[in-house]
């Protein structure tokens, strides 16, 4: 395996910061043995924590203004995996990777696959898209795709779904990510009923193509880039159409895709009792579909997410299997650092669920003592879980101080030197 980033770097620094770290990690487990928890034992469980990394975040994202390249920014698959190696080396916490088709088209996928593997890296879900036309396209998205009313554009949107799956195999990935951006921007364009039939139609026709162990994972989105209506626009359509698809079906919960102030976190447990939790795209947003970093804006209600997830392991019913992802688009930052940084919030809030004494806080349920229901998340969410993610990420060759050991790397200079440069465009990615 030949990874980016210097191993005499990172130990050198680990070096430097050991003897803090350690101090700052005893400290934590005294006050942790306090109430009865083994911080070791959390320690173990952030070690098995991951989420994926999206090909397309590697880039600099942009709106629908602008976007604005920095100097040594990926411009293929080849260089978007070595940057997530980057990240996955540093952070120990991203090994697998999100690819999107067409953009991460190649001729020979079992290659691809090595090449990553050597990078130290997986393949996760797999997301077509059939938002946007391309060169040489047959038909166009224009109108829709799964639920567009021309049969032959529905085909088409079928079809590239059918082509992700069989690249997906190649990959290893076992899940297909379908967003569509179809819906309207004016009251009256299209039949809100049939629009649906027509989706459901086309959903059903890629769900028939699923491999036994495959999972669809319908990603609804609330609005953009039609701003009237989006046919998969909310959970509820979400669930609906994952239950009349079947079982394979699932639900994924970009946070940003909501309504401002909506109670992400009682969408999670709502599709968890229903068997429909498939997934999760983190970002955070103040507005709309912002896709800022995750946390920058709500760590807490992330917190609360986690919260519920650990509820859901807790209680099974139906299995537990959800697969995360960062979804963001880094419009003014180093994309390496923003998903160095997200991934460290993502994990911090998942240990801090861990931190929850599930025992005080059911009882306080139970004896519907709210203050003190409330203060068992409190009292977690306020405490400083660093120390175990350094230890953790320090202990499987990561570094201590990610960010710290990236810039001292001078990585990004150095592939501004060698990779061509990105245009100049808008486009939301
Ligand atoms: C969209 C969605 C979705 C999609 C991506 C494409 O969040 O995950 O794949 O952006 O760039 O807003
Ligand atoms: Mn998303
Ligand atoms: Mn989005």
């Amino acid at each position: 395996m030949t990874l980016p980033i210097s191993a005499d770097l990172i130990a050198e620094r680990n070096a430097a910061h050991l003897d803090a770290l350690e101090d700052d990690y005893a400290a934590l487990g005294r006050k942790l043995a306090r109430t009865g928890i083994d911080i070791d034992a959390i320690k173990a469980k952030v070690a098995g924590f991951s989420v994926a990394v999206p090909s397309w975040g590697a880039g600099r994202g942009g709106t629908r203004f602008a976007k604005f390249p920095i100097a040594g920014e990926p411009t293929n698959i080849h260089e978007k995996l070595e940057d997530c190696a980057v990240i996955q080396q540093l952070s120990r916490v991203t090994p697998r990777v999100s690819p999107h088709f067409p953009w991460d088209k190649v001729s020979d996928y079992k290659a691809l696959r090595d090449e990553a593997a050597s990078l130290g890296l997986g393949f996760d879900a797999v997301n077509s898209n059939t938002f946007q036309d391309q060169q040489g396209q047959a038909h166009t998205y224009a109108n829709g795709s799964l639920s567009a009313q021309d049969a032959a554009t529905r085909q088409q949107a079928v079809d590239h779904n059918i082509e992700c799956i069989e690249i997906g195999q190649q990959l290893g990935s076992t899940d297909l990510t379908v967003w569509v951006g179809d819906g309207t921007n004016f009251p009256g364009q299209q039949d809100f009923a049939r629009s649906l039939d027509r989706y459901l139609e086309g959903a059903a026709q890629i769900y028939a193509a699923l491999p036994d162990d495959w999972r669809m994972l319908l990603e609804h989105k609330m609005f953009e880039p039609a701003f009237y209506s989006t046919v998969i626009s909310d959970w509820g359509s979400s669930i609906l159409a994952a239950q009349e698809l079947g079982p394979k079906a699932k639900c994924l919960v970009d946070l940003g895709h909501h309504a401002p102030n909506v109670n992400i976190e009682q969408i999670v447990a709502r599709l968890h009792r229903f068997g429909k939790l498939g997934g999760f795209h983190f970002n955070d947003s103040k507005y709309g579909d912002d896709d800022l970093d995750s946390g920058s804006i709500n760590p807490h209600q992330l917190f609360l997410v986690f919260n519920e997830l650990i509820e859901a392991e807790l209680n099974p019913r139906d299995g537990f299997n959800p697969s995360y992802m960062i979804d963001q688009s880094h419009n003014v930052t180093d994309p390496i650092e923003s998903m160095l940084s997200s991934a460290e919030t993502i994990a911090q809030c998942f240990a801090k669920a861990q931190l929850v004494d599930r025992a005080a806080l059911h009882g306080a349920q139970e004896a519907n003592d709210t203050m003190m229901a409330f203060q068992a998340l409190r009292r977690a969410y306020n405490l400083d879980v660093a120390p175990i993610l350094a230890k953790a990420r320090m202990e499987a060759g990561g570094a201590i101080d990610v960010l710290e050991a990236y810039r001292l790397s001078q990585y990004r200079g150095r592939k501004a030197q060698e990779r061509k440069a990105v245009g100049l465009g808008a486009g939301i990615v």
